[in-house]
């Protein structure tokens, strides 16, 4: 193992905000960072920010913002989501900063001036979802496999990059290098790519049609293309060409992304790489996606999970562990709450929250509180013993193969070897017999012992957990080192303090709140700074939420935003509703729609008109949206 490891995260976009698949990203990286901080490795772990193209541009003015004030904002969102998720970044990048925009524009007059730079016409399918041009033969029904939109057509003069001159070279690479891309099959995958000719890369854009970029340093009429900007954050955070970082950390650094970026890191990016002098990364780790509701998520498809709802609900250190244990690497994997209690109740609550509970109680019930004496250890105390040797050794193999998933299954195996090792010495029946005290102490022992290793263990995945359960057993604070996850080093005589169940077991809200489990799942990310101000389904009872149909609309005098309505919603009557929606709806619009309606809001006087309750929007940033009712649903019908 090399002892200098330098990882990255993919930089995201920030014209949405940060999600579960994002925290994934982010959290193995975290991992895997901690894991060889704990085998004794010089780590550093950078992840960031996207923030060019025309995507964010597009974003920003849905938003009603400018470009840099938008990427500010959700930039910082993702920031400051990372602690939240017990993440531990050294470095968090910018496309923005003026560092990187400095070496993007170095690089490419490097390869300029070595004239693999061109111009020519060009005429192609843009997505603007990827922001990259489209091959015909990638397309399904005319539109992006991944986005599900048609690409749009661009004819205009840019700049090449001749890509096309590494093909060969990059072919004989991921030929000769079997462990360069991991898992395999993403390797197998770039080489049939390989198979057809590679051609040249567009990496420009025209001020005219997008100035929200890095200008071009031979030709100011031009943005670079933001992948080619963001592909070279990974060089330029450690100050690209002679920065120390970057002379300490290159020759080690390790990509961890998701497979919807697989081309642009293992086709782009190493050619890049080689035209600008730099020796290609040590290895790219491939992830697959976490599949919500049948999709992968999406802002569009409306199935984004909100890392923070998710952790308010398991726990930040739960979380993580299901994400890690959950997902077998490279392959995709589904996201429900439920999965995610079961791994919590099953791994964490029954088995390692219950050996370490019931040792640390059984030891203090019979040892004063204290770590017991070991005594002449036994057959099955050698045998447990050498599993474990064997097992750290196995738990190190899988975590430097980029197997997280593998290795805490392996944990949980050792887990519950501890706890079946546990019911066949019967430490209850020792105790009641003063002449099997020595054996019992050695049991005690044995088994609060190897707990301490699997606290070890667990500690990168789970560092908050993990500190409360070496206070439990006595340890204190300090991290246990890799050396000292060997058995027999535990001190017999130390005090423990009575135990508080680290993982209480959870129950299914499946089985008692449905409808709150479908929420979350579909919920569309808010990133709420403080913990939400939830409150109680009775009070949602209070609310009478109504099919209404619009009899008639007209604006309100003298207002620009308001109109008027005239709702029938079952009643011997119809109501007056006043809403806020007149530059988004004009009144002929409004006009017949089965809306929603709440129905038991107090009565108010809106610009000299009563309304008697509101008809129900979506606002997006300021935007409304009517949300309408079913077809054939009738008036009055209640809505829950
Ligand atoms: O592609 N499951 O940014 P991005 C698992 N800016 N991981 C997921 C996921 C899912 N459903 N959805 C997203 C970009 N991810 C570019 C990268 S790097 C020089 C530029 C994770 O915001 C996964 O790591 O679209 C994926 O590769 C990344 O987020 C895409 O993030």
């Amino acid at each position: 193992m090399d002892d200098t490891f330098y990882i990255t995260t993919p930089i995201y976009y920030v014209n949405s905000h940060p999600h579960i698949g994002h925290a994934y990203t982010t959290v193995v990286t975290d991992v895997l960072t901690r894991f060889h901080k704990l085998f004794g490795a010089d780590t550093y772990f950078l992840t960031g920010t996207d923030e060019h193209g025309q995507k964010i541009v597009e974003s920003a003015a849905k938003s009603g913002l400018q470009p840099q004030e938008f990427v500010d904002r959700i930039s910082q969102e993702f920031r400051e989501m990372w602690p939240h998720l017990h993440i531990e970044n050294d470095q968090f990048i910018r496309t923005t900063d003026p560092q990187h925009k400095a070496c993007v524009q170095q690089i490419l007059q490097k390869i300029f001036d070595q004239g693999e730079i061109y111009l020519k016409d060009y005429q192609g399918l843009y997505c603007v979802g990827c922001e990259r041009f489209l091959d015909e033969a990638e397309l399904e029904d005319g539109n992006c496999p991944d986005h599900q939109t048609p690409p749009q057509l661009y004819k205009e003069q840019n700049y090449f990059f001749r890509m096309s001159a590494y093909q060969d070279w990059l072919l004989e690479e991921l030929k000769q290098n079997e462990s360069w891309i991991y898992p395999g099959r993403y390797r197998n995958e770039l080489i049939q790519f390989l198979q057809q000719p590679l051609q040249d890369l567009c990496i420009s854009r025209p001020k005219r049609r997008l100035n929200w970029g890095i200008e071009l340093p031979f030709d100011e009429n031009f943005v670079t293309y933001v992948w080619f900007d963001a592909l070279l954050n990974y060089a330029s955070a450690l100050d690209w060409p002679e920065g120390e970082k970057f002379k300490k950390y290159w020759p080690y650094v390790h990509h961890t992304i998701g497979k919807d970026i697989l081309k642009t890191h293992g086709i782009y990016w190493p050619c890049m790489l080689k035209a600008a002098g730099l020796p290609v990364f040590k290895k790219l780790v491939v992830h697959g996606h976490w599949i919500v509701g049948g999709s992968k998520m999406s802002k569009s498809l409306g199935n984004v999970v909100d890392p923070l709802a998710m952790k308010d609900q398991l726990g930040v250190d739960a979380l993580r562990y299901f994400l890690l244990r959950d997902m077998s690497f490279g392959e995709d994997s589904n996201f429900t709450e439920e999965l995610a209690i079961t791994r919590y109740n099953g791994d964490l609550a029954n088995n390692f929250g219950n050996l370490l509970n019931r040792s640390i109680s059984m030891s203090r019930n019979s040892f004063e509180g204290c770590i017991p004496p070991l005594a002449q250890i036994g057959a099955e105390e050698n045998n447990i013993r050498n599993i474990f040797i064997q097992g750290v050794e196995t738990f190190q193999e899988y975590v430097q193969s980029f197997q997280p998933h593998r290795a805490l299954e392996h944990v949980a195996w050792l887990s519950s070897q501890v706890n079946k090792y546990i019911d066949s010495c019967k430490p209850w029946s020792l105790a009641k017999q003063p002449e099997d005290r020595e054996r019992l102490g050695t049991v005690l022992y044995t088994a609060l012992d190897l707990t301490r290793i699997l606290v070890g263990l667990l500690d990168p995945v789970m560092p908050e957990k993990m500190s409360e359960a070496r206070k439990a057993l006595g340890l204190g604070t300090e991290k246990i080192t890799f050396e000292k996850l060997t058995p027999g080093l535990l001190e017999s005589g130390t005090e423990m303090p009575e135990p508080k169940p680290l993982f209480p077991k959870m129950k299914l809200s499946a089985e008692e709140k449905p409808a709150e489990v479908t929420q979350t799942e579909k919920k569309v990310s808010t990133i709420p700074d403080e913990k939400k101000d939830w409150f109680a389904f009775d009070d949602f009872q209070k609310m009478e939420l109504k099919v209404g149909h619009i009899k008639t609309c007209r604006k309100v005098e003298k207002s620009a935003k308001l109109l008027c309505s005239e709702v029938d919603l079952g009643e011997d009557r119809l109501r007056t509703i006043v809403s806020g929606a007149a530059e988004f709806y004009s009144a002929e619009e409004m006009l017949n729609r089965r809306v929603l309606v709440v129905a038991n809001l107090k009565p108010v006087k809106l610009r000299g008109e009563i309304s008697e309750g509101m008809i129900l929007f979506s606002d997006d940033n300021g935007k409304l949206v009517l949300i309408e009712a079913p077809e054939g649903v009738n008036p009055g019908v209640t809505v829950r």
